[in-house]
């Protein structure tokens, strides 16, 4: 049965179609610097969003029109099943993502849970060999069910701390089964709310215990997948731990997680964190620690995590840049963690969203490279910080200078001369080449 009978594979027509249902940048065949869009940008589409959600908010219920509206429990969940498989190909898109949640509805006990995860993962292993689909990560719905109401690892409550556990247990096995390139951690209730009633100290300890214990696990079954963790500073707890990439990575240092774990970046949530999408790309690269990309953004003018399609064409350029300089996501992909709006409720609009964001990332790309190609940016920085090249500078950086010998050199140095940033020149001769 088809889900979406209208709409047919997706095809690239280049910039001047006028085809709503065509890519206008996203050629998955065309290269740059000799790698294909395809194998470069790694798409995923995320369950959550595009098979589960139903355009519920806070102040309102669902909009969503749906296919498979009607069906209910495990029938649901195989419609969902069949309904992804049929987007995927469409949209021809390499890789999806998924909570376990996402897939197979939670039973009463954990076992029927359990039960119920097994049905679905061996329908998905079914559909996924005929398909070049792969599972870019899959991950544990964690903050849903009212038992985490104090966190899951870092709950005050160790019976939570030990189901919490079998849930990721579970999940490593299903990634496993499934062949997932990573494994992640989104820790929305792992933080505080207020620390009246917080020991801090436990938390944390707790955390990178229930870390370790998963990297062992994964270790005794042969589970190779990336871990990753996904910073977040806020929403829905009022302060998460893992709040911005520099945050989780100091935790990951402390407690000797940082072998075996990388970031999860996501473009609303370096937003929340009062950072640029291209801020937390940066510091994880610089550190070695660039897994994978949630591709989304946020707006401006609303203060929460508002998961929107990427379309501002200068944060996937200044993305693109970060990642084509990491040499690519290696294992990790640009997940659409991205929901249409509220008001876009028909099935159609799935594919409208998926074309806007994937088009969005081609540009920054093409973008991306060329201002790599033409070393726009890297010739000014290089001036710019030349003077650690030579003379004072260069002792500096070799370790060969100390305090007493930079007084030395500063008693005899006269009026200082700074050089301008230049930036409002920068950010032009960016826009010439958007
Ligand atoms: C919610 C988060 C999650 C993670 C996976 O803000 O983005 O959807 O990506 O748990």
């Amino acid at each position: 049965m088809a889900y979406f009978e209208e709409i047919s594979k997706i095809q690239y027509e280049g910039s001047s179609s006028k085809n709503p249902f065509a890519f206008k940048y996203y050629n998955p065949e065309e290269t740059v610097n000799g790698k294909t869009m395809e194998e470069i940008l790694r798409f995923s589409v995320a369950y959550w969003h595009t098979f589960t959600a139903d355009g519920t908010d806070p102040f309102g219920v669902g909009t969503a029109i749906r296919p498979w509206d009607h069906l209910n429990g495990l029938d649901l969940a195989k419609a969902r099943v069949e309904a992804a498989f049929e987007l995927f190909e469409k949209l021809n898109v390499p890789f999806f993502c998924f909570h376990d949640s996402d897939i197979a509805p939670e039973a009463d006990t954990l076992k029927e849970t359990y039960e119920h995860l097994d049905v679905i993962t061996a329908m998905i292993k079914d559909y996924m060999k005929d398909s070049k689909v792969k599972l870019l990560w899959n991950t544990a719905n964690m903050f849903t069910h009212p038992r985490y109401v104090h966190g899951a690892a870092t709950s005050s409550n160790a019976d939570v701390f030990a189901f919490a556990a079998a849930k990721v247990k579970k999940g490593l096995e299903i990634g496993k089964e499934l062949g997932a390139e990573n494994y992640v951690f989104w820790g929305g209730r792992e933080g505080y709310e207020t620390l009246l009633n917080t020991d801090m100290k436990l938390e944390l300890d707790n955390l990178a215990r229930f870390f370790h214990m998963a990297v062992d696990y994964a270790k005794e079954i042969g589970f190779d997948g990336q871990f990753l963790i996904e910073p977040k500073p806020k929403e829905p707890t009022k302060h998460q731990y893992d709040f911005d990439v520099a945050t989780g990575h100091a935790f990951l240092q402390k407690y000797d997680l940082d072998q075996y774990f990388k970031f999860n970046i996501e473009a609303n949530h370096a937003t929340l964190a009062g950072h640029t999408f291209e801020h937390e790309l940066r510091v994880a690269r610089i550190n070695g620690m660039l897994g994978s990309v949630d591709a989304n953004q946020g707006d401006t003018l609303i203060g929460w995590d508002t998961d929107e399609f990427p379309t501002d064409l200068y944060s996937t350029t200044l993305a693109m840049y970060e990642i084509l300089l990491n040499g690519g996501l290696g294992k990790g992909g640009l997940n659409f963690d991205a929901k249409v709006r509220r008001g876009s409720f028909e099935p159609e609009d799935l594919f409208h969203a998926h074309i806007a964001g994937m088009d969005s990332f081609a540009i920054g790309l093409k973008v991306a490279a060329k201002l790599l190609e033409d070393r726009v940016l890297e010739d000014f920085v290089a001036d710019r910080y030349s003077s650690y090249t030579e003379g004072i500078g260069l002792d500096i950086v070799e370790g060969k200078a100390n305090f007493h010998k930079l007084e030395e050199y500063a008693l005899q140095l006269g009026n200082i001369q700074n050089r301008s940033g230049r930036q409002e020149r920068l950010k032009a001769i960016v826009n010439q080449y958007l």
